[in-house]
């Protein structure tokens, strides 16, 4: 008697276990309803997140073409694109919708195109059914099965080529329940150059094969060139603000340490996949893959974007900003208390040395303030700030610098020796240490003429012998 009872129970939660699976699955077996234009957006835009609680047929149109961008200031490079630039276009879906995928490849290309998505499962990631010659179409559709962030890049030979070039871009796969709302996405994608000539090197380069069997890129850079994201095109927030990164490393080759200085991640989606780590400072991103990373902006100020392989940052381009604006909170972050010179017995002014950039001799002012733009970029910024603008008690402004105007001479001395003396700069004493900077006489000419005819700067030129004379008096 005893047994049949327990019988029935065993029989009865074998039933509702089922009932209860049956309808955790359901969901699962959604039907598409409609069909839409999927709006895709160029970095760091990201398009709007997925209101709609059902699986639909999403169109997207992607164009490939070949065009000639700046890659650095005085740098030019033909990019091939997914879009007209690079990284390729944002692409948005909801796991379960149908995506027809159209792939054009404009008439000027000389390239075929095609195109592998990682969110793609079937033969190639799509790259098997979309090879698109110059002036063709071609289209085919997947069902965007698993949700992440996703790389897509072309995978036509030479593929390495071909991604090198700029061709790669991310697509999101929403999970059903959509993803937490947040205040700010943005697009932010990681990618290296090879190039022939040297990082800084002027004029249209082309890309360098045995560079990128070597692995040695010129530049590696955010969204497609140095400064894309820099200074007034930096990433912007407020105070407050709960900032959602979608990161992607195009590669082709590097892998990508990636750091926000100043702040933690309060999440990340490693690899941008379902499993989220907390409180990280620095995310790997493979060549390839992904990472979405959260987190709350608690005070204002610029907050660097860097791969913390640190010389690929500050040497090579891959340097990104995030401005945020606000009130201060003293208590997170107190700003500087005091600051005092420190000198120990024997500590005295240093030198930078500097390879010059590898430019014939400027032939007139125009070229001259031209290249010391670029010198001034590299090597003065860093302190006197790219406005030259200066920072208050701590580097004197060269914009409308009184001190600097007053002496053609003894302004060639202060970069070619360095300086560590009090001094006074429209009324305000700094005493601080610049140091020496090495650099050939071109450079500092080129570098002091564009510092003098710059910022409401009055002008006049500093010629190679001017400098010549100052370093044989010293
Ligand atoms: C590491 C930081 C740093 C770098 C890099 C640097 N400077 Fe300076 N510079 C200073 C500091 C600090 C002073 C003030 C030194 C003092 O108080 O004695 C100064 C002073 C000066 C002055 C005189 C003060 C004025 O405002 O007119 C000039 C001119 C100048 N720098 C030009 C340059 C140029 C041009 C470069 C790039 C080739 C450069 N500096 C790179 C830190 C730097
Ligand atoms: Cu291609």
């Amino acid at each position: 008697m005893k047994d049949i009872f327990t019988q029935s129970w065993r029989v009865l939660l074998a039933f509702s276990l089922t009932i209860l699976m049956l309808a955790a699955t359901g969901c699962k077996n959604e039907t598409l309803q409609g069909e839409e234009n999927a709006v895709l957006t160029h970095a760091p835009a990201v398009p709007a997140a997925i209101t709609r609680n059902y699986p639909t047929k999403v169109i997207v149109e992607l164009e490939t073409t070949e065009v000639i961008r700046r890659l650095a200031d005085g740098v030019a490079y033909t990019f091939w694109t997914f879009g007209g630039e690079v990284p390729g276009k944002f692409i948005r879906v909801r796991q379960g919708d149908q995506v027809e995928f159209h792939l054009n490849n404009h008439p000027d290309s000389k390239m075929p195109h095609n195109i592998d998505l990682h969110a793609v499962t079937g033969p190639g990631g799509g790259a098997a059914s979309s090879f698109t010659a110059p002036g063709k179409g071609t289209v085919f559709s997947f069902e965007a099965l698993n949700p992440g962030l996703f790389v897509y890049h072309c995978a036509t030979a030479p593929v390495g080529m071909h991604i090198a070039n700029g061709m790669y871009g991310l697509i999101l796969v929403e999970p059903k329940e959509g993803l937490p709302p947040v205040d700010k996405e943005f697009y932010v994608m990681q990618s290296e150059f090879y190039t022939q000539g040297a990082y800084g090197e002027a004029g249209l380069q082309p890309f360098d094969m045995s560079k990128a069997l070597l692995e040695t890129p010129d530049y590696v850079v955010f969204n497609g060139s140095v400064g894309s994201t820099t200074g007034d095109k930096a990433l912007t927030a407020n105070v407050g603000d709960r900032i959602r990164l979608f990161v992607g490393n195009g590669g082709p080759n590097l892998v990508s340490s990636f750091h926000v200085i100043g702040e933690i991640f309060d999440l990340v989606h490693t690899e941008g996949g379902g499993v989220a780590n907390t409180n990280v400072q620095t995310t790997l991103v493979p060549a390839g893959g992904s990472a979405m990373v959260e987190f709350t902006v608690d005070v204002p100020g610029t907050f660097i974007i860097v791969d913390h392989s640190i010389f690929r940052a500050f040497n090579k381009g891959a340097l990104a900003m995030l401005t945020v604006t606000g009130d201060e909170n003293a208590q997170i972050y107190s700003g500087l208390k005091e600051e005092h010179v420190y000198l120990p017995e024997g500590g005295g002014i240093q030198e930078i040395d500097v390879t010059s950039a590898n430019v014939p001799p400027a032939q007139n002012m125009a070229e001259r303030i031209e290249a010391g733009s670029r010198i001034f970029a590299a090597n003065c910024a860093a302190c006197h700030q790219p406005s030259g603008q200066g920072i208050a008690g701590v580097f004197p402004p060269l914009a409308g610098s009184d001190f600097l105007m007053a002496d053609a001479a003894r302004a060639i001395g202060v970069v070619v020796n360095g300086l560590s003396e009090e001094i006074e700069v429209n009324g305000v004493k700094y005493n601080g240490v610049m140091p020496g900077v090495r650099l050939s006489d071109e450079d500092v000419a080129n570098v002091l003429t564009f510092v003098r005819n710059s910022w409401g700067n009055e002008g006049g030129e500093t010629v190679p012998a001017d400098v010549a004379k100052v370093k044989s008096s010293h």
